[in-house]
């Protein structure tokens, strides 16, 4: 007989479930950043899914493979260790609860600020209790996502024929840039799912749409990640542990004035294995102005969206709830 703790079971029944899709996305894009075709790639893999996997970045696999290692020692502490480096603010180890307006998942997370202009306390401490050896591999891992990030931005300028080709950029060179790393851990569930799923997943971190302009996304090889396709169909990403995923976030779909989708998508829990991703967000200073570019738009075309810094963005996000729609609240009617 499977028996779980009455605690367990709370907290495991306070996170949703859902009806696990079948489908595998034979046709994800796939761009090799060495070829000279990349940036033709990049663009309608931004049109079509606001998603695509890339192969041939040239970073390190031993540095991915040093982070995740270090990352797992993290999180193999005991609970009382790592809540010291918590609760999130939104910055710090988290555990289930996903941001402060109700969300829950199953999975526990560290959310570190990687600008050391904007340090927090939170981001210091973790820095400060945990090895050397992290802090080493998460700079280094950083730079990478930073130089990825650039490389990535310019060849989606290239594609849509933006001059100057550092127009997006440019907004993650500049010093005070908004950006953040996140490392999930998915633990595995198996006692619960015997008991009480009949077939349904658990959410691990539910449906969302990435606020910032660029998210890189690279987790070890168990399976969990899906996107949602324009007519609605979530569907299964393989992962692959050597290569990254980006994502088009939600600034991005505004500065190409809606040609670029920002993509939802979601993690559901595997039963056996444990799932362990970490993710870049590049976003922008709080005081830049999200508008269309004036360069990727047709003539007498018309922002679709009002006005917003991304400090008035990202206001509006911490107040929303996970799967929320954020950006209509900045559409124009
Ligand atoms: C989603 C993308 C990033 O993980 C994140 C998340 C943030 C958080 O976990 O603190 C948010 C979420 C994310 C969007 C809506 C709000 C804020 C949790 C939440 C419910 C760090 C981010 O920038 O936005």
């Amino acid at each position: 007989m499977v028996v779980v703790s009455q605690p367990a079971l709370n907290q495991f029944l306070q996170i949703k479930t859902c009806k696990n899709t079948t489908t595998l996305l034979s046709g994800i894009p796939v761009v090799d950043l060495s070829s000279p075709e990349a940036k033709t790639l990049i663009v309608k893999a931004c049109q079509e899914f606001g998603f695509f996997k890339l192969v041939n970045h040239g970073v390190p696999l031993d540095f991915m493979a040093n982070l995740e290692n270090e990352a797992l020692k993290f999180f193999n502490q005991a609970l009382s260790e790592k809540d010291k480096a918590g609760p999130p603010d939104p910055f710090g180890y988290g555990s289930k609860r996903i941001g402060s307006n109700g969300d829950m998942g199953w999975v526990e997370y560290l959310l570190l600020n990687t600008n050391p202009d904007i340090i927090s306390p939170k981001t210091l401490f973790i820095f400060r209790e945990n090895s050397e050896i992290f802090r080493s591999a998460v700079k280094k891992y950083i730079s990478e996502m930073k130089r990825l990030c650039y490389q990535v931005l310019e060849l989606m300028a290239d594609g849509l024929g933006i001059q100057p080709r550092n127009a997006f950029s440019k907004l993650l060179r500049d010093e005070k840039s908004d950006c953040c790393f996140r490392v999930n851990h998915y633990p595995p569930c198996p006692e619960l799912q015997a008991i009480a799923l009949n077939g349904r997943n658990l959410i691990g971190f539910g449906e969302h749409t990435d606020p910032q302009i660029i998210s890189v996304l690279r987790s070890n090889n168990t399976s969990g990640l899906q996107i949602c396709l324009r007519d609605g169909t979530w569907v299964l990403v393989p992962p692959d542990q050597t290569s990254f995923f980006i994502n088009v976030g939600d600034a991005l779909q505004v500065m190409t004035n809606g040609r670029f989708k920002s993509v939802k998508h979601r993690v559901l829990s595997e039963t056996s294995k444990s799932r362990l991703s970490m993710i870049y967000f590049g976003g922008p200073s709080l005081s830049e102005k999200i508008v269309p570019l004036p360069s990727v738009m047709s003539k007498d075309e018309e922002s679709l969206y009002k006005e917003f810094t991304w400090h008035e963005y990202k206001k509006a996000a911490y107040k929303s709830r996970l799967a929320d729609n954020r950006l209509s609240l900045f559409e124009k009617s």
